[in-house]
């Protein structure tokens, strides 16, 4: 297992959010991910720190050219502290421009293609890429939810060109990012695990009925789940998962991962247990055997964020053949 990361993750750095009139504290910190770093290097993993140019390349392949200058402009033009909430391009209230936004998001996003230019160079070695700002919730010319650039449809956008390709989002929240941008895909399947949308955000997508459109039909697949949902159901809904992504045949798997699943969340409504993340690591190297790259999503309680990385990285390793 390589654990990737790039410093620029710490240049992103808003203070609030804003639900239902009330303004709260941003929970997509950056300490999350020195939480997680340091959680991995306790359990002995090695940490590869990547330089990413500052000309790397801008995620036109996927998001519009007018939504990517707009972030950079807005970003140049607004002040160190400033941060602009409301915009064209802006889809919620989760998700303000600050001055290191766009520094940081293009970071992510070439972290995640980088990472996926490593697994296909070493197939047999798996990848987690810490991804900061995450994604999944990221459309083609809209911010939301945290995430900026979709860094897990940029790693199967390219993989996808020379391969099938699964991506199993199992963060708390469905991936609408993700899923618009593979609906009528048949080479990227996308399957995903998370709160019904009836009661938990995006609300807007991730019903059971959103199957795919076209040569995609049938190549999406939502297991929405209730509130309090723990490990015993948690896992069912993963062995209906994995049943579908043999049935794709992949040649990559793309693990979007969020601990926002974790009972003590604070922003979300799950009961997984901090051992259970174990079990779910073993569970994914066992039934889903796959060149995999783990990228980072959500997960906002920094700190337990370390804890749950080791655990669900050394259940992983612990069944991983080769
Ligand atoms: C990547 C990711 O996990 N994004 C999640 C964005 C969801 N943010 C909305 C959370 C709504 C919280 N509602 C108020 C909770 C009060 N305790
Ligand atoms: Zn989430």
């Amino acid at each position: 297992m390589r654990v990737l990361y790039t410093r620029d993750y710490g240049s992103h750095r808003p203070k609030w959010e804003y639900y239902d009139g009330q303004k709260t504290e941003y929970a997509e910190k950056a300490e999350r991910i020195d939480s997680i770093l340091s959680g991995l290097q306790r359990a002995g993993y090695q940490l590869e720190q990547c330089a990413i140019p500052q000309n790397c390349a801008v995620p036109t392949s996927l998001h519009g050219k007018r939504y990517v200058d707009f972030l950079k402009q807005k970003c140049a033009a607004i002040p160190v502290g400033g941060e602009l909430i409301s915009s064209v391009y802006i889809g919620d209230t989760y998700s303000p421009v600050t001055h290191g936004t766009y520094k940081a998001a293009l970071a992510s996003a070439n972290l995640a293609l980088f990472a996926a230019r490593q697994l296909q160079a070493n197939p047999n070695h798996a990848i987690y890429a810490l991804c900061r700002p995450p994604g999944h919730h990221a459309e083609h010319s809209s911010m939301e939810g945290y995430c900026y650039f979709n860094n897990a449809a940029i790693a199967a956008k390219h993989l996808s060109k020379t391969a099938k390709v699964t991506i199993l989002d199992i963060d708390y929240h469905h991936g609408n990012g993700t899923q618009k941008f593979f609906y009528t895909s048949g080479k990227v399947q996308y399957v995903s695990l998370h709160i019904n949308p009836e009661i938990g955000y995006p609300y807007k997508s991730g019903y059971e009925n959103e199957r795919g459109k076209g040569r995609g039909l049938g190549k999406n697949l939502n297991l929405p789940l209730a509130k309090d949902c723990d490990i015993t159901h948690y896992l069912a809904a993963l062995t209906k998962a994995a049943a579908a992504i043999r049935a794709h045949q992949p040649e990559y798997l793309i693990v979007s991962l969020g601990y926002d699943t974790f009972v003590d969340d604070p922003i979300a409504g799950f009961d997984l247990r901090a051992e259970d993340y174990t079990q779910i690591g073993a569970f994914l190297a066992t039934n889903t055997a796959y060149p995999t790259l783990f990228i980072q999503e959500g997960g906002y309680n920094v700190g337990m964020l370390g804890t749950l990385a080791a655990n669900i990285m050394n259940g992983y390793n612990s069944k991983k053949k080769g």
